[in-house]
């Protein structure tokens, strides 16, 4: 969570030094988005976090003077670059962008502006841009590589590749990749691709995106396939995360072990006038690792530091279980499960999350064996609430589903088979729903393991 006041999009992650520095979307004056500054802070394992002073401001005058955006960073030498997206606003809900390039030393405080500023100032002409932003930088040989998102008006999302030698000056090469490039797919590409991250990973290569229109998010999206500079050619594509927009703007690094990690923005599911007077919006996503198989098809799991949180535990194994709940023996609204299990003769299996002492609230996470779907069910999250909808995302085709859950309070994560990640937000208002329970409906269930943490606290 922020300090206080607004986050957003996760920024400029970078292992520097033997530590993990995640910069980020920020708006250090109110929980609404608005005022984009970099926040920042330092982890020496991505679990215990410490607040760092605010590393980019808006500065009068200049091309950011509308607001410090999303970016990124890349080691060069002894400083690290910082990419990042200036804005100016213009009239109404308007910002003109451009790309602006800052440099940080040691611990990656006070960084400083590069004179050249703006180092990408506008779209390449005959490009009716829609939207210009949020760099993702990596090394090509003894070059660099840009990757920018954005959209053509009528032709639909794409990536645009620039590349440079010296980082302050860049050459247009051409799009990267087109959302028409993508294999054919029901998915919605958006009108225009936000937060690009391109990723390699086993000798393949991978692109992150946020799918977007004006005015809605609709969620990120993973496409798979080779790089052959200057084209990025998909070979496959898939949500990143079926939550939506929960998981929004997600961006990866690699780290000192080489592993790509990756963290996103989970952002609010609640109203404006919550998040006000709450005082805080926008919490990051845990640490995933995210790297692709010999089919091409990209692997999800959660960074296994994660695993020094883990408390007071109990576990299951080989367990039947008839319809109806069955409550587990240990409770908490902060927990990690693991848990294997497989089809039975149940129509719906699944876990209880959240539940109230008098049942009258709760969610689910449910494996709807009729549908093949999991669906986090959240008709009753809250008492009282709006319905925020329930989050569906389809159950792999296999016969063996193993699931891993991270509950924290308003956060839910999970990671099913390594191949589907499911994210969503819920608020319950009673202060004691901690309860945890198995259920099966018509018919029975079966769980093969499930070990259960309480998490100890990251402060
Ligand atoms: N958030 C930033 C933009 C980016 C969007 C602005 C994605 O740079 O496109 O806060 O959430």
């Amino acid at each position: 969570m922020p300090p206080s006041n607004w986050m957003n999009d996760p920024n400029g992650l970078i292992h520097w030094q033997g530590h993990y520095h995640m910069f980020y979307q920020y708006n250090p004056g109110a929980a609404h988005w608005g005022d984009i500054h970099w926040g920042h802070a330092e982890s020496p394992d991505m679990v215990h976090w410490t607040h760092r002073p605010i590393a980019l401001a808006p500065q009068p005058g200049g091309p950011d003077a509308g607001g410090c955006w999303s970016g990124c960073a890349v080691p060069v030498g002894e400083k690290a670059a910082f990419l990042y997206t200036g804005v100016i606003a213009q009239s109404g809900q308007d910002y003109s962008q451009s790309v602006c390039l800052a440099w940080g030393q040691d611990n990656l405080e006070a960084l400083q502006r590069d004179a050249k500023n703006p180092v990408i100032p506008a779209p390449p002409p005959g490009i009716r841009a829609i939207g210009f932003r949020d760099p993702s930088v990596w090394q090509q040989g003894n070059e660099w590589r840009l990757a920018l998102g954005s959209g053509v008006e009528g032709e639909g999302p794409l990536a645009l590749l620039y590349a440079s030698r010296d980082l302050r000056s860049w050459e247009y090469l051409g799009p990267l990749c087109r959302g028409t490039d993508a294999p054919p797919t029901s998915l919605v590409l958006g009108k225009m691709w936000e937060c690009p991250s391109v990723f390699f990973d086993a000798g393949q290569a991978g692109l992150l995106v946020s799918a977007w229109e004006p005015g809605i998010g609709h969620g990120p999206l993973v496409l798979t396939g080779h790089f052959n500079d200057p084209h990025f050619t998909p070979r496959w594509v898939e949500k990143l995360d079926h939550g939506g927009a929960a998981f929004y703007a997600p961006q990866t690094f690699r780290d000192a072990a080489g592993r790509v990690l990756m963290f996103a923005w989970l952002q609010e599911a609640r109203s404006q006038e919550e998040q006000d007077s709450a005082g805080w919006s926008g919490v990051m996503s845990l640490p995933r690792r995210v790297w692709i198989d010999p089919a091409g098809q990209p692997r999800y799991a959660f960074a296994p530091e994660l695993e020094s949180l883990r408390g007071e535990h109990i576990s299951l194994r080989g367990e039947h279980f008839g319809a109806g709940r069955r409550a587990l023996p240990l409770a908490g609204a902060q927990v990690e499960i693991v848990m294997e299990l497989e089809r039975a003769s149940a129509q719906r299996t699944g876990l209880c999350l959240l539940c109230a002492p008098d049942g009258s609230e709760e969610t689910r996470l449910v494996f709807d064996w009729r549908q093949n779907l999991l669906i986090l069910e959240r008709k009753k999250s809250r008492r009282g609430g709006p319905f925020l909808g329930n989050l569906t995302a389809p159950l792999p085709r296999e016969d063996v589903f193993s699931l891993h859950l991270y509950l924290d309070a308003s956060t839910i994560e999970c990671i099913l088979n390594e191949r589907v990640a499911l994210s969503g937000r819920v608020y319950p208002t009673m202060p004691d729903c901690r309860g945890l329970a198995l259920f099966a409906d018509e018919g029975k269930g079966l769980i093969r393991r499930l070990d259960l943490y309480q998490l100890r606290s990251a402060w």
